[in-house]
């Protein structure tokens, strides 16, 4: 069968109903015991066998769901990340464990060496961290777990602590990413997007030169099945990209000054590096955070006017540079080939989450999440991360057509900001569905709800406790959906002091 009839006999064969969400008491205790097992003391790990250490925007979505079960362990999560913070900001991807052994994950903390290689950089002395970055969802974690136990939060001082970090995080996003100078953060390496094997990799990431696969050791293939991770020749480039950056002191192309100070002290060359990516999620979850760091600014009684200003000029910028009103989404751009890369990801439609977006354009947005690219309510139930249609469409392989659940948690709540509540309520029923149907898997074949990956998944536990917290009926302490407050133009001018 060709692949075109292959898709209608599938979508002929898949009637989407919508099923009621399953009973939320049982579905609460399974999910969490998952995050009381992958708890280590101060952070979880997003999966026992395949990641062991703290990732940063997993910690960010764990937080969310975990202050439905324990709010001190939600602010001790981010807490712990934020420790690790670089001295120019920058949170890293990965903060390691020092009692797993170096060879349970690939690439450990004798690769990045930060605490040596990152010194310029100002990478924290005693912690071993990765020297690349993840998704800035941590504002917005922040603001979320906070408002889950105000009086817990402000008895230990919880945001005045953050907010500093939170701050110069997001301001070494904004400066020393703005590699494309529009406006945007730009991604350096795909694990800092977060989706790392997407197809939108696939042109940037032909320019690079692979390092030989026998100059290091997967750990994932210990775990996943090779046919659903990405290729060697993907790690060779992942390996040769990270080295590069590393041996340029983690500097980035606006950070001359540390580039010469790690040349100085023996880190190689000042090369630029040749991949820079502006994403559509990266930056719409900065812009998400942004108002949710006004918030906590104004909480903390501040103002927070500078900030919602930052994220709706953020705002316009991923509209004027990243969105294509022909195709209806948001597209990545290639900042050294200075192109937009024309491959349909789920990352294209996460801006729906941004309250301050232009109504054709979330009217567009919905039209291509239900149209036959992506399929949601017609021949999917949960959102694939990559266009079904697509050349690259693999139902199996990471990032490249699976759905996961940390999107459809951002694609719920951004149908339901923009008013689109059935919609939001099947997706939202579907994945509570989906993950009490896996073990909480870390993601599934978008067509057939089959699981993939790790089981016992941290985020797919922890946002499904969210979703139940947050069900329709009962949005926890009249938090929008976004829980950034109504930032539509109505309320502009509102209670920003
Ligand atoms: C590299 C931990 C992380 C997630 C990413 C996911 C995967 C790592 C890997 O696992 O990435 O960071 O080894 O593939 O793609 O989104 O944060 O769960």
């Amino acid at each position: 069968m060709d692949r075109t009839a292959q898709l209608t006999a599938r979508r002929a064969a898949r009637a989407i109903a919508y099923d009621p969400p399953p009973a939320a008491g049982s579905l609460h205790v399974s999910a969490a015991r998952v995050l009381e097992g992958n708890w280590r003391g101060t952070s979880t790990v997003p999966s026992r066998s395949l990641y062991p250490h703290q990732w940063s925007w997993d910690s960010a979505f764990i937080a969310i769901g975990l202050r439905h079960v324990s709010p001190l362990r939600a602010q001790t999560e981010l807490e712990t990340l934020l420790a690790a913070q670089w001295g120019d900001g920058r949170v890293p991807h990965i903060v390691f464990n020092p009692s797993v052994p170096l060879d349970a994950y690939f690439p450990s903390p004798d690769f990045w060496r930060s605490s040596t290689a990152g010194r310029a950089a100002g990478a924290p002395r005693t912690v071993q961290t990765s020297g690349i970055v993840q998704p800035p969802v941590h504002a917005l974690a922040a603001w979320l777990v906070h408002r889950a136990d105000p009086g817990l939060s402000h008895a230990r001082g919880f945001l005045a602590r953050v907010y500093p970090r939170l701050a110069a995080w997001h301001r070494y996003l904004l400066h020393r990413r703005d590699l494309g100078g529009g406006g945007l953060a730009a991604v350096v390496h795909p694990w800092e997007q977060g989706m790392d094997n997407s197809p939108c990799w696939d042109a940037p990431l032909a320019r690079i030169t692979p390092a030989p696969a026998r100059s290091f050791r997967r750990a994932d293939l210990d775990h996943g099945a090779p046919e659903d991770r990405p290729t060697d020749l993907d790690y060779g480039r992942y390996v040769r990209l990270a080295t590069d950056y590393r041996d340029r002191g983690y500097a980035d192309g606006t950070d001359e000054g540390a580039a010469r100070r790690a040349s100085v002290e023996g880190g190689g060359g000042r090369r630029e590096g040749e991949f820079a990516v502006e994403d559509p999620a990266f930056n719409a979850l900065l812009a998400a955070s942004e108002h949710a760091l006004a918030r906590i600014a104004e909480e903390l009684g501040a103002t927070g006017t500078a900030r919602h200003a930052r994220a709706e000029r953020l705002t316009a910028a991923l509209v004027e540079r990243l969105w294509d009103p022909a195709q209806g989404m948001f597209f990545c751009r290639d900042v050294r080939g200075g192109n937009l890369i024309p491959e349909r990801s789920v990352s294209g439609l996460i801006p729906l989450l941004l309250p301050g977006l232009p109504r054709d354009i979330t009217a567009a947005l919905v039209g291509t999440l239900t149209g036959p690219h992506f399929g949601l309510g017609a021949t999917t139930r949960l959102v694939p991360s990559y266009d079904l249609l697509g050349e690259a469409f693999d139902p199996h392989r990471y990032w490249r057509g699976p759905a996961w659940f940390n999107t459809g948690w951002l694609v719920e709540r951004g149908l339901r900001a923009h008013g689109e509540r059935e919609r939001a309520d099947a997706l939202r029923s579907a994945i509570l569905h989906t993950a009490e149907a896996t073990g909480f898997a870390e993601y599934v074949d978008p067509y057939t709800g089959e699981a993939c990956g790790a089981a016992g998944f941290s985020w797919t536990a922890a946002l499904t406790l969210d979703l139940l917290h947050e069900s329709p009926g009962h949005p926890a302490q009249g938090v929008s959906p976004t829980g950034l407050g109504t930032f539509d133009r109505s309320d502009k001018g509102g209670d920003r002091g």
